[in-house]
């Protein structure tokens, strides 16, 4: 596996690629253009200036998360073929600068959601938490004040403010879309861009939808085993690929996330690894506990164990961390937390490596 950690860029992220560099055992970025609006091509200087900062500190950049998908190919607008042709070419360029691999989500409107992110923990941590009673009974336009207010100033993955100024309209027309009809769509823009992928050799890496189940009456088809069964059969290739974000699938206690891993690994089409605990409380409501086993509801060993046991050769990162030790940052995405867990899944791996060799 490589280890990698997310950066938003020099102007966006109180992180330093020096401090990422420090962390044992990290080997690259997963990076992005943040300020390339969702459907625009993104420009070759740009691409070069990233590539060049990050191997400058010393860090590979081969792995992007995300090049967003505009919402006219989700709702399968007659504009989708100028926005595919786009991301065809978005791919060639990142191409050109040694990408290997992209990942990205189908989640209509709304990338992941949270109702809380600064819930305070006993030790007085502070973590990102959903309860779907507030989900329920809330407008989805006072999310956006939630994530707002409470984001440290910073702006959030998937909620870019130019999209979710016109989400009234947006809700509008996913209006009557059904699951079948996403699914559809999804195939659209695989067909159109998988041919682009395999002239480049770029993977793409679909992303679960976080949580995993509908909500505001939106529909999600990336839940579960069917669902990624389903999906890498809309294109069968490997370059039509997955992202497995344990944290994401396992807020369905359902979804055995060891399992996942050894049946899509085996198949050689998980591209990108998201590994994160989650705690479910009893109503199925979740905090983003420390990455720890103990502190939540995944097994870690048992995850870090499968991804072992198919022989994972890509590309890895810890995800959400909790904020502790006093710092303010990006809710989610500070340094001390995610190295703490990069520490613990890099000891996980060296030592189930070595007990493989005993054996
Ligand atoms: C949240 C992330 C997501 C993820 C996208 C991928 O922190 O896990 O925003 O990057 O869904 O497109």
């Amino acid at each position: 596996m490589k280890m990698t950690f997310r950066w938003f860029g020099s102007t966006d992220d109180s992180v330093t690629l020096e401090q990422i560099r420090q962390i044992p055992g990290m080997t690259g970025i997963v990076g992005a253009l943040f300020d390339v609006p969702v459907g625009e091509v993104w420009p070759i200087e740009k691409i070069a200036k990233l590539k060049k900062e990050v191997e400058d500190a010393g860090l590979e950049l081969e792995i992007i998360e995300s090049v967003n998908i505009h919402d006219d190919i989700k709702i399968g607008l007659p504009t989708r073929d100028k926005y595919i042709e786009n991301y065809s070419q978005t791919i060639r360029n990142l191409a050109q600068y040694g990408i290997k691999v992209i990942c990205y989500n189908f989640m209509p409107v709304f990338d992941w959601t949270r109702t809380n992110l600064a819930k305070e923990l006993a030790d007085k941590s502070t973590v990102l938490s959903y309860e779907q009673g507030v989900v329920d009974k809330i407008d989805p336009t006072a999310m956006l004040e939630t994530f707002k207010s409470s984001a440290n100033g910073f702006s959030l993955p998937g909620w870019e403010p130019e999209r979710m100024a016109t989400l009234k309209e947006l809700f509008s027309k996913y209006e009557g879309l059904t699951e079948d009809t996403l699914f559809d769509n999804l195939k659209y823009f695989l067909e159109g861009v998988i041919p682009t992928c395999i002239e480049c050799d770029v993977k793409l890496a679909i992303h679960p939808d976080d949580p995993p189940w509908p909500i505001f009456g939106l529909p999600r088809i990336v839940k579960n085993e069917a669902d990624l069964e389903r999906i890498i059969g809309l294109v069968d290739s490997p370059y039509n690929g997955l992202t497995l974000c344990s944290g994401c699938l396992g807020a369905n206690p359902a979804n055995d996330i060891p399992k996942l891993i050894r049946r899509f690994g085996a198949m050689g089409r998980i591209h990108f690894a998201h590994v994160r605990n989650i705690y479910i409380h009893e109503n199925g409501d979740f905090d983003e506990s420390s990455h720890l086993s103990c502190d939540g509801s995944l097994d870690l060993f048992e995850i870090m164990k499968a991804y072992h046991d198919i022989g994972f050769t890509g590309y890895i990162r810890p995800d959400h961390g909790r904020m502790i030790w006093g710092e303010k940052v990006r809710p989610g995405y500070g340094l001390y937390d995610r190295a703490l867990g990069v520490t613990y899944l890099n000891g996980l791996w060296e030592a189930i490596g070595k007990m493989a060799q005993v054996k």
